[in-house]
């Protein structure tokens, strides 16, 4: 039998390695971001902004929270969530991140750590996108060591009153509800803070280089008084917000094959096009080299990204899996973008093509949900039992 004819898009026949039902939700978020994202992304990308009505389209397409059950959640595996980050990031990492906050960072801690009463007010208006979630956990002084956070909750009567400014925080200025992690007499513990609470305030970050098509906020809480009802009850200690850092990371590391194929895509189409010195740059072999380490690159991140998706479903994953993923898909990708930018000489540094783009957002995302070198560390302790960190 004749093997099949080589697909430069899919080398490894990776679509084999997926069921019917992963590659239609593929494919429908792969149309939606040809759709919704392609077509307006580098002018969001220009103006520093994303359209908060994209929040109510996810939320139809059921992306937001899509891997958690029940409270009007889809439901999906992990994999499934995993496919589906790939495809917003393949149209920018900015649609990514907001999905991953809001799902796995805003509506996660809910669904894990809340009670039914709080599980019912914001989840489904949640997954529909109805209400915006966003995540408090860095401040301008605790960045890869939260645990040395400084904003605090106090006991008044029934009453928290909460006190603290976070930072670098993906959606803040558009959030209906932030989850905030502080200090308390009892450990650090989340709280459920509607943003239109008196005291709390967001102004956002601007001049940014990187994931343009996100907001990016501070939020400042100064005597916010919750009620007793506000705290996530079912979680006190760092335990809670790195729960929530597993969710989004996994999304991440199978995310950021999206940003590394756009990158090889648009380098391969380019090379074909472009003549110098009379023929393709795709001949000449400098060029060929550099295609041909982005094709490794993608094919074997997502190979990665898979096993590790796999693992999730199967219930085998440890969180050092997930830093294993985080550390080598988005540095690999980072290599993808800034190799591919060289194939596309000056047009590469546009935004008329989507690589310098995905390059500047793959430095956000390289380090936050824990930098390369908290991954590095993570994984230094797992192996040779050393904290390293300190
Ligand atoms: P440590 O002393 O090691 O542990 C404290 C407690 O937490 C437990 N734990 C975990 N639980 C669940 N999942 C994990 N991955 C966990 N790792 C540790 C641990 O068992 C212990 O539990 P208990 O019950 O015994 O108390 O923790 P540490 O405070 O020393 O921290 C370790 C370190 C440095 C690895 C951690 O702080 C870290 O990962 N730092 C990086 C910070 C980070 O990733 N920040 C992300 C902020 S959010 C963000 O960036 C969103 S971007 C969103 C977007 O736009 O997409
Ligand atoms: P620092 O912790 O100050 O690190 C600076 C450098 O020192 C890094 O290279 C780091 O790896 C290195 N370093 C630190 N400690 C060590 C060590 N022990 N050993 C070796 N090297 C070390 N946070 C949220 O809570 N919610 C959000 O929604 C959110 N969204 C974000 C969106 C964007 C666009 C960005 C850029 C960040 C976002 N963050 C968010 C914050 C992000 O998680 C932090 O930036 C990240 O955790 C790193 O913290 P830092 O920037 O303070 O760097």
């Amino acid at each position: 039998m004749k093997p099949p004819a080589v697909d430069p898009r899919d080398f490894l026949h990776l679509d084999a390695l997926l069921n019917d039902e992963e590659k239609l939700l593929r494919d429908t978020v792969r149309q939606f971001v040809a759709d919704r994202i392609l077509p307006d992304v580098a002018d969001w990308f220009e103006a520093g902004t994303l359209p908060k009505e994209l929040a109510k389209e996810m939320g139809a397409l059921g992306l937001l929270g899509m891997h958690l059950e029940g409270y009007g959640c889809a439901g999906t595996s992990a994999v499934q969530y995993g496919l589906a980050c790939t495809e917003l990031e393949a149209g920018d990492a900015g649609a990514r991140s907001f999905a991953s906050v809001q799902g796995s960072l805003s509506m996660f801690p809910i669904w894990a750590f809340g009670d039914e009463e709080q599980k019912q007010e914001w989840l489904p208006q949640m997954a529909a996108g109805e209400k915006i979630g966003c995540f408090g956990l860095t401040e301008p002084d605790s960045g890869s060591d939260p645990s040395s956070m400084r904003t605090n909750a106090r006991r008044d009567g029934d009453d928290w009153v909460l006190n603290g400014t976070k930072m670098w925080i993906t959606n803040g200025g558009i959030a209906d509800v932030a989850v905030v992690w502080a200090q308390s007499d009892d450990g650090i513990r989340g709280f459920i803070v509607p943003t239109d609470s008196a005291g709390f305030s967001t102004s956002n970050i601007h001049r940014k280089l990187s994931l343009r098509a996100s907001i990016t906020s501070e939020l400042v809480l100064d005597d916010v008084r919750l009620p007793g009802s506000a705290v996530l009850p079912e979680v006190t200690g760092m335990r809670g917000p790195l729960s929530c850092l597993n969710e989004a990371r996994f999304g991440i590391l199978v995310g950021a094959m999206g940003s590394a194929r756009a990158c090889y895509e648009a380098a391969l189409d380019y090379s074909k096009e472009r003549i110098q010195f009379g023929k393709p740059i795709a001949g000449f072999q400098l060029t060929q080299r550099k295609l041909v380490d982005m094709l490794v690159a993608v094919n074997r991140g997502m190979l990665l990204a898979l096993h590790i998706g796999r693992m999730k479903d199967a219930g085998t994953l440890d969180p050092t899996h997930i830093s294993f993923g985080k550390l080598d898909n988005v540095r690999v990708a980072l290599d993808v973008a800034r190799s591919a930018r060289s194939v596309l000489g000056a047009n590469g540094i546009t935004l008329e093509y989507p690589v310098m783009r995905h390059m500047n957002n793959l430095e956000s995302v390289f380090t936050y949900e824990g930098t390369n070198e908290i991954h590095t560390l993570i994984l230094g302790q797992a192996i040779t039992g050393e904290n390293a960190f300190t």
